[in-house]
């Protein structure tokens, strides 16, 4: 049974093509810097959005048109895993990634929704037998049933705690199972409303301990893959624990969880936090934390995570030189977090929504190569910071110095100098970078 009768494989046919079937950017053969494109982007593709999603919004039904909506329960899950790996192929995607309630559907109790998912996973890893598409990650959802209105591993009530780390094993096994490379933690409910009725002492201890429960677990099974938070500054909750990279990080500080965790940065996240993608993805860098990516956007004159496809080519290029500048994503990827707009609602959609996607960053891996291969950002930050590089800039760094010698020697400054940050200059170099790469192609 084919659920995309119409549409065959997409293959790369360069930036001249008008096909909206074919990839004008991402040739995942091609090789840059000793490494196939696909080996760079490593894409997943988030089965939530693209399987699982019906487009509803605050003030409407859904809308999304599927070739399985005529299934309902099991069938309508297995239909899904049929039509997933049918995409995987069309697609040519390396991974997917998926929370244990987009697979199948939770059941009256803890252990019918287990098994509903032993069904599943053990049909997904057949599927996996035949398919070059594996598993980035896999999470479990704590966070859209009633029961975790107050939180999951931070809800006020014990009960609730015991729940979600039921699903959190049983989410650790089923990664093990299909050999997921990383395992998701996005705190959708751990967060809170107001400190009126909140003891917020009591509920980050509790996530830390749940975080220690789910390592110790995964060692015990022997499941090794990389663990991953996802911070997220606010929504569902007005305050949600794992703000942003820099909150996160002293999140996993304080618990000792550091050597244990890396981050998952989505792009709409970091906005919603009030920074750039960039920011976060250069924080996590600079502290050996970048670990993977949810590859979205957010539109620019919202203030919520609207989800989008990732086109912005800015933003692209600048992820990618921090991804390269990373010496790439190790076990992490470009997952596609994102979903098509609700007017978009055909079955083709899903196809050139995911096209967009991975054109945009096999463009701005390519522009980001180039900048790096050419040290156009190196060259400005160096010289900017060359102070540091001699004389009483080198004893700071080196600590050969103190609060009284460095007044001795301000003292017997006669003036301060500085030279332009010249911001203006770097973004037109940029623009140039972006509008020269594919110029003569
Ligand atoms: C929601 C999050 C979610 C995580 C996985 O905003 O991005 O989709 O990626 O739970
Ligand atoms: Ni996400
Ligand atoms: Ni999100």
């Amino acid at each position: 049974m084919s659920y995309f009768k119409n549409i065959n494989t997409i293959t790369y046919e360069g930036p001249k093509s008008t096909n909206p079937y074919a990839f004008k950017f991402y040739n995942p053969e091609e090789e840059i810097n000793g490494k196939t494109m696909e080996e760079h982007l490593r894409f997943g593709i988030a089965y939530w959005h693209t399987f699982t999603e019906d487009l509803s919004d605050p003030f409407g039904a859904g809308t999304a048109i599927r070739p399985w909506d005529k299934y309902k329960g099991m069938d309508l899950a297995k239909a899904r895993v049929e039509a997933a790996f049918e995409f995987f192929e069309k697609i040519n995607a390396p991974f997917f990634a998926f929370h244990d309630v987009d697979i199948a559907p939770e059941g009256d109790s803890l252990k019918e929704s287990n098994e509903n998912l032993d069904t599943i996973v053990a049909m997904i890893k057949d599927y996996m037998k035949d398919s070059k598409t594996k598993l980035l990650w896999n999470t479990v959802n704590n966070f859209s049933h009633p029961r975790f209105v107050h939180g999951a591993g931070s809800s006020n009530n014990a009960d609730v705690f015991a729940y979600a780390a039921a699903k959190v094993k049983k989410g650790l096994e089923v990664g093990k199972e299909l050999g997921a490379e990383n395992y998701v933690f996005w705190g959708g409910r751990e967060g809170y409303e107001t400190l009126l009725n909140t003891d917020m002492k009591v509920e980050m201890d509790n996530l830390g301990r749940l975080f220690h429960m789910a390592k110790d677990y995964a060692k015990e099974i022997d499941f090794d893959a990389q663990f991953l938070i996802e911070p997220k500054p606010k929504e569902p909750t007005s305050h949600q624990y794992d703000f942003d990279v820099a909150s996160g990080y002293a999140f996993l500080q304080h618990y000792g969880l550091e050597d244990i965790f890396k981050f998952n940065i989505e792009a709409n996240h970091a906005t919603l936090a009030g920074h750039t993608f960039e920011h976060e993805l250069h924080y996590a860098r600079i502290h050996g934390m970048l670990g993977s990516v949810d590859a979205n956007q957010g539109h620019p004159l919202l203030g919520w995570d609207t989800d989008e496809f990732p086109t912005d080519l800015y933003s692209t290029v600048l992820a990618m030189y921090e991804i390269l500048k990373n010496d790439g994503l190790g076990r992490g990827g470009l997952n596609f977090d994102a979903k098509v707009r609700r007017g978009s609602f055909t079955p083709e959609d899903l196809f050139h929504a995911h096209i967009a996607g991975m054109d945009s960053f096999a463009a701005g891996l390519k522009v980001a190569q180039r900048l790096i291969d050419d040290n156009v950002l190196e060259d400005v930050i160096g010289e900017r910071y060359q102070s540091y590089q001699q004389g009483i800039g080198l004893d700071i760094v080196q600590g050969n110095t103190d609060l009284r010698k460095l007044e001795e020697y301000a003292l017997g400054l006669t003036e301060i100098k500085n030279e332009s940050g010249k911001l203006e200059s770097m973004k037109a170099t940029i623009n140039q970078y972006l509008l020269t790469t594919f110029a003569s192609k």
